[in-house]
């Protein structure tokens, strides 16, 4: 081996699954084409202040209209992977009730495209597009939702059953609890702090009937969810940030990887008590049998590491992209500290890839025999780029960061390594092409391939080529 490229290439395992993930609200565009119903996102994107720039997701980077020019720079890439996302409300507008053929027959033609090009399908039915009839009627905070996704999931293995290598059914319900419902940055807007808690439970039984409803279906591909973690640390070894960190991780982690893979809920310290009665009330009498499916693979999200501090912090968010004032925030009794010793992306996210490795060991600990293989779903990063590709972009720093971080979960799970014993099946960038990164609207780029927004122009930049490179390494 004689490039850091061979190097990473020899670390590969045969078998190991490289590709790049993309998610159908922020790449598709084509919001009122061929009968798609709104969601909740192009709801919350028309009220001001919403998005960095106000900006409409409702181009987007077109790529309902590119799809296969978007598949033809995936092809040539040579990964064998391509994680992408059905939109709930373009096959079946209402969230209930008539599918929409013209819908469904997008998707189909899509994995055609994908299968031609010898590319495994991996396909994530929920990535945050609730159907908006659905959101007027509680979306989340309702147990219904997750009675329709259920049926819509089953309706997506009956007809792409044959065809996908994977299902992931829920992308990030963490996200959507804390961001949508509990603070107000992503749709629907609402700001209940912890009476955004029965989200919780519904996202997680969604994703119970929707592995059962899939398998029901008898899909041949494997079945998962993936899940947002972040190593949590408390920023001082005082006793107030500890406690604070503790319950932060039990939030942000344990409330959403322990009932999935042990079968119930994590033990409530006293002083979070009152505070997570609102969870409690939503759960019923068998619903923890249904929400710990077989899972046949553990979708991981990693970004980055989390530090947390106690007292309420300064109202502000780095992830909204507008570091906007959330009042929100001022409500909760512990904040999100920096990490002074990392350099960070253009969300201000630490890049510490090292922490890969711990989140890999964590998992490991915490859930043992009970912990299936895990694909890393979501990984990668972004830096201020211009908005127009007028000269190449070299965004070395991208190719730094999935570089050290691709290396350090090889590393870890190897013999010997602190992850040892952990089966990491493969590895999936975030993300194909720039894209509508949700409440910082085109702001921050996360793509292998510039967009331009007004051109719709695609152009590699120059970690496109350098996973090109790699996967050409392997053969
Ligand atoms: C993920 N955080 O969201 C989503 O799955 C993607 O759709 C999104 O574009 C991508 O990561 C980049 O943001 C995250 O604050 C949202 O830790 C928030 C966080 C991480 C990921």
């Amino acid at each position: 081996p004689r490039t850091a490229v061979d190097r990473l290439a020899a670390l590969l395992p045969r078998d190991f699954s490289l590709g790049v993930a993309t998610a159908a609200f922020q790449i598709e565009g084509a919001v009122d084409d061929d009968g798609r119903g709104p969601s909740g996102w192009d709801e919350f994107a028309r009220k001001p202040g919403t998005i960095a720039g106000g900006a409409s997701p409702a181009v987007a980077a077109d790529h309902y209209h590119r799809m296969e020019e978007d598949i033809g720079l995936v092809e040539r890439l040579g990964v064998d992977a391509y994680r992408l996302s059905i939109s709930w409300p373009r096959v079946q507008p209402d969230g209930r009730g008539p599918w929409n053929e013209k819908g469904w027959a997008f998707y189909d033609r899509l994995l055609d495209v994908l299968l031609a090009a010898g590319i495994r399908p991996v396909v994530t039915l929920y990535h945050w597009d609730t159907p908006l009839p659905l959101e007027h009627d509680g979306g989340w905070l309702a147990r219904a939702t997750a009675e329709r996704f259920a049926d819509y999931a089953a309706e997506a293995g009956r007809r792409f059953g044959d065809r996908v290598s994977q299902w992931v059914t829920v992308n990030e319900p963490v996200t959507v609890t804390l961001n949508g419902y509990g603070l107000g940055i992503h749709a629907p807007g609402r700001e209940l702090l912890f009476g955004a808690l029965p989200c919780v439970h519904h996202q997680l039984l969604a994703h119970g009937l929707a592995a059962q409803a899939l398998r029901a279906a008898g899909v041949v591909g494997g079945v998962g969810i993936t899940n947002l973690h972040a190593p949590v640390f408390p920023k001082s070894r005082h006793p107030l940030d500890r406690l604070h960190a503790g319950v932060f991780d039990l939030i942000f982690n344990r409330l959403y990887a322990d009932p999935v893979l042990l079968g119930r809920y994590p033990r409530i310290p006293w002083l979070a008590r009152r505070d997570f009665r609102p969870l409690a009330a939503a759960i019923r009498p068998g619903d923890l049998r249904i929400i710990r499916q077989p899972l046949d693979f553990y979708g991981l999200n990693y970004y980055y590491p989390m530090r947390i501090a106690a007292g309420s912090g300064p109202g502000s968010a780095a992830s909204t992209g507008h570091h906007s004032h959330l009042p929100a925030l001022k409500r909760l009794p512990f904040h999100l500290a920096e990490f002074p010793e990392f350099p960070r992306t253009g969300f201000g996210w630490p890049i510490a890839p090292g922490h890969i490795a711990i989140q890999l060991a964590e998992l490991r600990r915490r859930y043992g025999p009970a912990l299936p293989p895990i694909v890393v779903t979501e990984n990668g990063a972004s830096f201020p780029e211009p908005d127009r590709a007028d000269t190449p972009i070299d965004d070395g720093l991208r190719i730094g960061y999935l570089a050290s971080h691709l290396e350090a979960a090889l590393l870890a799970v190897r013999p010997g390594g602190p992850a040892e014993g952990v089966r990491l099946l493969g590895w999936f960038v975030w993300t194909l092409l720039d894209n509508f990164e949700w409440a910082a609207g085109y702001s921050q780029r996360f793509g292998l391939v510039h967009v331009d927004f007004e051109t719709l122009e695609r152009t590699p930049k120059a970690s496109y080529e350098w996973l090109r490179r790699l996967n050409a390494a392997r053969r």
